[in-house]
């Protein structure tokens, strides 16, 4: 079990391939094998804690399907937006990965392990909303995301809805670091290229968020 002292130490960071406002992108960080094994990981994940589509507290349906590993999961209904210990049929989230810890651990440049990792599921058409992640308790940790699956329009903007953004594709195999100043800017995906990945049997994509939420 981690202590306090080694939950303190900053960990090695790999350098990015790219950064942009703050968004540290490692361009391929895992190649088809490690992408495939993930996959597995997550089907295991999905079995136990399957994946659900949520409302909006305004009572909008997100297109995005969702799930969590950890001992927290993200969810959003007509009561907001949190985190709760348990899936909604009311069954504990089952443990993160190693594999995807593993990621973590070599990118986000904390010695502190997530608690949260948000699966989402864009099927065809889905997408999601320009927003920040301000749902965690600490807002210095950073978010990690991992993109497998089909490629995605993802959309950068300010710390302040509205302004100019840039935009960029993320790919299956990409990794992405959103801490410092990227960590509350607003993001969302504009599309996914549905088909544009073999990875999953029927296309799709699916985004692994891990957070640190206490
Ligand atoms: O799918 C993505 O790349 C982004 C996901 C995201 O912004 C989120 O889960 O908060």
């Amino acid at each position: 079990m981690e202590n306090a002292e080694d939950a303190d130490r900053p960990a090695a960071a790999a350098p990015p391939s790219r950064e942009i406002r703050g968004f540290a992108l490692h361009d391929g960080w895992l190649g088809p094998a490690e992408q495939a094994a993930l996959v597995e990981d997550l089907r295991g994940v999905i079995a136990a804690a399957p994946l659900f589509s949520p409302i909006t507290p305004y009572g909008k349906p997100m297109s995005v399907r969702m799930t969590s590993a950890g001992s927290l999961g993200w969810v959003s209904d007509r009561r907001g937006y949190r985190y709760a210990p348990l899936h909604p049929a009311g069954t504990p989230w089952p443990p993160i990965p190693e594999r995807v810890l593993d990621v973590w651990r070599a990118v986000s440049g904390v010695a502190r392990l997530p608690d949260c990792c948000l699966i989402n599921f864009y099927g065809e058409g889905a997408r999601m909303g320009m927003h920040q992640d301000r749902d965690e308790a600490d807002f210095a940790w950073p978010v990690v995301s991992i993109s497998l699956g089909d490629d995605a329009l993802f959309r950068i903007g300010n710390l302040e809805r509205g302004g100019r953004t840039e935009s960029l594709w993320l790919r299956s195999g990409d990794v992405m670091v959103m801490g410092g100043s990227a960590r509350l800017a607003y993001h969302g995906v504009d599309r996914v290229a549905f088909g544009s990945s073999t990875l999953l049997p029927r296309a799709g994509r699916i985004n692994l968020t891990l957070r640190v939420a206490t």
